[in-house]
């Protein structure tokens, strides 16, 4: 029996320190790590049986090649060995370069593991070859926009900090679900005497953290930010000294945009009363240290960005940056400690070839000129794709615009290649199947975009079945395409090396003891806070780089029906990973709607409704609650096909492939529909 030190490998900001127990080469237990410095010992319950999914018996443990329909079953799938499947791959990909030219392929990956190797491990090989690469905007990009036009490069705030907070916001962000070990903080903080804001667009799992909750219309935050600075501003409460020495743009703001966002007006648009707007003005200005933590929901709409800069705006603008606890948290991620840009190769020059944003998938898929219709530019001119390749995701379902999706993953002149864990909805479309480690297989390095330790895996049990990495698969068939760089001969153990040695911002021994297997919690610069590094070395409330250069209220898109459609995420699984444990629930998918809009539609408790909008239909169980605010309908988890309360289509049937404001992100909260009864 041995214990290995391993991070949590998921899509999440916690990136937990596990302590894996083998014995005879399985996973026999998990625990969380004491000495990581933001998991503290716990898990969170989707993870304290991870050995059940390491050793699952649905685990893929060999090749697959298609030999029936696609969109089925895994019963239309026969096993291959290693060699033909990668013989296959690699003869399509030649002849697709031959026939249809390079932008023919199609690379579509995400965060199944974070692992800064496997992650990105097909970054360079797909430029390398010349074929479509996938812009990463699935996920918040619109989030980190905001923060970087108001903050530039400033390193982000340490969540612990918020333990000296006396005033925390979770602002959308459903910490108990997606933020566990920050809750940990926060309860420090609490018991110092801190009050604990919510705002959200419903009764989250989060709702017994808060001492204060607040509702808001789904994409109205920026004008709620605005109208807490027209308070502000109004009884006196800026921090003049702060914003004059650290600000830009405050006058202007209060010339030319709070004016109009009087507490009425903004109870107007967000549905908060102007008394809860008046009441959180006053405690988030008097708060010694608030500290505000931005989650990604608000930003996932056409408005996502600027509503995101509005929030930003607040410490700003009450001075909460000169205090131990105060501030702000959108993300960890600008602040990179790894050297991660080499797994990008960027001193390797390429022709520029097409970059597809990942929320464009199914455009692209059913239409070869939809990068031109959005005004994106297309190197290839709009050819085709004939040959997809597809790990650590799951866009069958995870994807916006599930029809489209689907539609393009259907076609019968189109190979797809999916490599995975388990047989997902996407593996359904496959030509050929790859199996893929899990975490505990095999070597990789974590940092996190939630907090600032960085830890190493290494391999702690052998392959599960025939199961590879993506780095061994990707520098596999590299070999067999014949490209002779250095760098697809090295091994994961080396890239780890490579990113941890050639990292300027990790000290020796910070580097040493995270190579010897260390967790290790980055130092940050001294009075790191206040070190704004954005062009003016000021604040950019107004940031003369912009479109838009002072931040103000813009809409969301909408689909002009009468209800939002909020798909908040289910505690049990993590988008769709985890659907492969076993669920008591045999009803997974559930929406939750307001008696008293469900009584306008002759809607009762426990019908089955479809509800529609013009990108699909959705069949659903109603359950009555009256906390879901009137005018949206709340339904949890991006469920597999198996588990979702349609037979023929998941959740994302009726989300939208619009991007966001900036950055090209996905918009999955912007989305109305309508409803009726069946
Ligand atoms: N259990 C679990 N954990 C997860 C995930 C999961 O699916 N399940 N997903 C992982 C991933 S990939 C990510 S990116 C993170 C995301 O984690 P979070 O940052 O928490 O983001 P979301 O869960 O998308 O949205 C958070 C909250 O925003 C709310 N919201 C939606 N629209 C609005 C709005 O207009 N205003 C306000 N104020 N709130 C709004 C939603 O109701 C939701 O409760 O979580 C990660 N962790
Ligand atoms: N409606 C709606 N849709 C959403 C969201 C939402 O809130 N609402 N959330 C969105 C967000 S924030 C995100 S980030 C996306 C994420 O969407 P996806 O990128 O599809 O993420 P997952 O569904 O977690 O799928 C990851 C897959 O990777 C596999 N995997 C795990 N480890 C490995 C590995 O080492 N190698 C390989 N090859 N595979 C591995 C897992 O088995 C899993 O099936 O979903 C988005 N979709
Ligand atoms: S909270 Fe996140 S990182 Fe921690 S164990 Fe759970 S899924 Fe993994
Ligand atoms: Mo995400």
């Amino acid at each position: 029996m041995r214990e290995y030190t391993n991070i949590c490998p998921y899509d999440c900001p916690d990136a937990c320190g596990l302590v894996v127990t083998v014995d005879n080469n399985k996973v026999i237990k998990v625990r969380g790590h004491k000495e990581h410095a933001f998991t503290r010992g716990t898990l969170c319950p989707k993870m304290v049986h991870y050995e059940q999914i390491i050793h699952s018996p649905k685990r893929l443990t060999t090749p697959l090649r298609r030999v029936g329909k696609k969109g089925i079953g895994i019963d239309q799938f026969e096993r291959i060995s290693w060699d033909d499947a990668l013989h296959t791959i690699v003869n399509n990909f030649k002849h697709t370069i031959d026939t249809y030219g390079s932008e023919s392929i199609l690379r579509y990956s995400y965060a199944g593991t974070m692992g800064a190797v496997n992650s990105p491990a097909g970054d360079y090989f797909f430029r390398r070859i010349g074929a479509t690469n996938q812009d990463r905007g699935i996920c918040s990009p619109a989030k980190q926009a905001a923060f970087r036009s108001v903050y530039g490069d400033t390193i982000a705030i340490k969540p612990q900090e918020a333990q000296h907070s006396d005033l925390i916001i979770l602002w959308s962000i459903n910490a108990i679900a997606t933020d566990l070990h920050f809750l940990h903080d926060v309860n420090v903080a609490k018991q110092r005497g801190a009050t604990v804001w919510v705002i959200d667009t419903h009764k989250t799992y989060t709702y017994d953290q808060a001492t204060h909750h607040v509702y808001v219309k789904p994409g109205s935050d920026g004008a709620l930010a605005l109208g807490l600075m027209h308070i502000i501003h109004r009884d006196d409460l800026a921090d003049i000294d702060f914003i004059q020495r650290y600000v830009q743009g405050y006058e202007e703001l209060v010339r030319d945009v709070l004016p109009t966002f009087t507490p009425d007006y903004v109870s107007s648009i967000c549905g908060v009363p102007a008394e809860v707007i008046e009441a959180l003005a006053h405690a988030y200005a008097k708060a010694k240290a608030p500290f505000i933590r931005l989650g990604s929901g608000v930003s996932r709409y056409g408005n996502g960005s600027m509503s995101c800069r509005c929030i930003n705006a607040l410490p700003a603008v009450v001075g909460a940056w000169q205090h131990l606890g105060g501030g702000l948290l959108s993300s960890a991620s600008s602040s990179q400690y790894l050297n991660k840009s080499f797994m990008q190769q960027p001193q390797v020059v390429t022709p520029a070839k097409r970059l597809m944003p990942m929320i464009l998938l199914g455009d692209l898929l059913t239409n070869p000129k939809a990068l031109l219709e959005h005004g994106l530019e297309d190197t290839s001119g709009g050819v085709p794709v004939h040959s997809l390749y597809v790990f650590s995701s799951n866009p069958a379902i995870t994807a916006p615009n599930q029809n489209f999706v689907r539609q393009g993953l259907m076609r019968d002149d189109l190979f797809t290649v999916v490599h995975e864990r388990f047989f997902t909805d996407t593996c359904a479309y496959a030509d050929i199947i790859l199996p893929a480690t899990s975490s505990v297989e095999s070597d990789d390095i974590f940092n996190s975009y939630g907090h600032y330790t960085i830890g190493a895996n290494y391999q702690a049990i052998p392959p599960v079945g025939e199961s590879r990495s993506n780095w061994q698969v990707i520098s596999e068939l590299a070999r067999r395409m014949r490209l002779d760089d250095p760098f697809f001969k090295m091994t994961e153990l080396e890239l780890i090396e490579q990113m941890v040695r050639s990292s300027s911002k990790l000290s020796q021994e910070e580097q040493d003891r995270i190579l010897q297997g260390d967790l290790v919690e980055v130092e940050l610069p001294e009075n790191y806070k206040l070190d704004f590094k954005t062009p003016s070395g000021k604040i950019e409330i107004l940031n003369p780089q912009e479109n838009i250069p002072l931040i103000t209220y813009r809409e969301p898109y909408g689909d002009g029906e009468p209800f939002w459609l909020i798909v908040g995420n289910d505690i049990r699984i993590l988008d769709s990973s985890f659907c492969e444990m076993e669920f008591d629930d045999l009803e997974l998918m559930k929406l939750r709607m307001n008696p008293d809009d469900a009584r306008l539609y002759n809607i009762n408790d426990g019908d089955v409704v479809e509800i529609y909008n013009i990108r699909g239909t959705v069949r659903i169980k109603v359950y009555f609650d009256a906390m879901v605010q009137r005018g949206t309908l709340v339904t949890l988890g991006v469920w597999w096909q198996s588990q979702s309360s349609d037979d023929a289509v998941g959740i994302n049937a009726l989300t939208a492939s619009r991007p966001t404001d900036a950055g090209w992100g996905s918009t999955f909260y912007d989305v109305q529909v309508n409803i009726r009864k069946i």
